[in-house]
């Protein structure tokens, strides 16, 4: 009976460890995940791009991201991250690369020529149209930098993505069916200075 009873003490025990070592993982992720949001929220000065399409980018070349605000009839207004606010408009004017030549077209903001200023991405699933306007570092000029044709991303069906693919500073091209949820299909940006 004492064997016995010494060995039920000692399994009870291991399981108050254990239950004691879960208990403390649970505690410090819930500590972790407190600490992420947790300071009161900046109060904007005002509302940005009400009635627009907002992206995050980079549009000076530090390590803060600005905001771009794209409306319906291709109106771009850029607002630099200055000490965690948008206070000011830096540019705004009508760019041909806002996507505002028809509404089915899908806008991305990304680097396309790799000189560290975010640019205009315009792809339009219903008739493949593909165009791109490259910031200047000071403003979207008044012309397209490229018009293309992408006939293998064309369709509703279709769903497009862009992201570095091979890490050389310039956004490349993926494609895929909604169907299927998946890409199978790459272009590789080829942009030479
Ligand atoms: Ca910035
Ligand atoms: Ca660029
Ligand atoms: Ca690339």
């Amino acid at each position: 009976m004492d064997f016995v009873r010494k060995k039920s003490k000692g399994k009870y025990s291991i399981l108050s460890v254990l239950t004691f070592l879960v208990l403390l993982i649970y505690t410090a992720e819930a500590a972790n995940f407190n600490q992420i949001f947790s300071s009161p929220p900046i109060q904007l000065s005002k509302r940005i791009c009400q009635n627009g399409q907002l992206f995050p980018g980079n549009f000076n070349g530090d390590k803060e991201m600005d905001l771009i605000c794209i409306f319906n009839d291709g109106y771009v207004r850029i607002y630099l991250s200055t000490n965690n606010k948008y206070n000011r408009i830096f540019w705004e004017g009508e760019s041909p690369a806002a996507c505002a030549f028809s509404t089915k077209g899908t806008r991305y903001v990304a680097d396309f020529d790799g000189d560290g200023y975010d640019d205009l991405f315009c792809f339009d699933a219903v008739n493949g149209k593909t165009t791109v306007g490259l910031y200047s570092g000071s403003e979207f000029p008044n012309e397209l930098d490229w018009v293309g044709d992408i006939p293998e991303c064309k369709g509703d069906e279709k769903m497009t993505y862009v992201f570095d693919v091979n890490g050389d500073g310039k956004a490349d091209l993926a494609c895929g069916e909604k169907k299927k949820k998946g890409i199978d299909m790459l272009f590789l940006n080829e942009f030479l200075h």
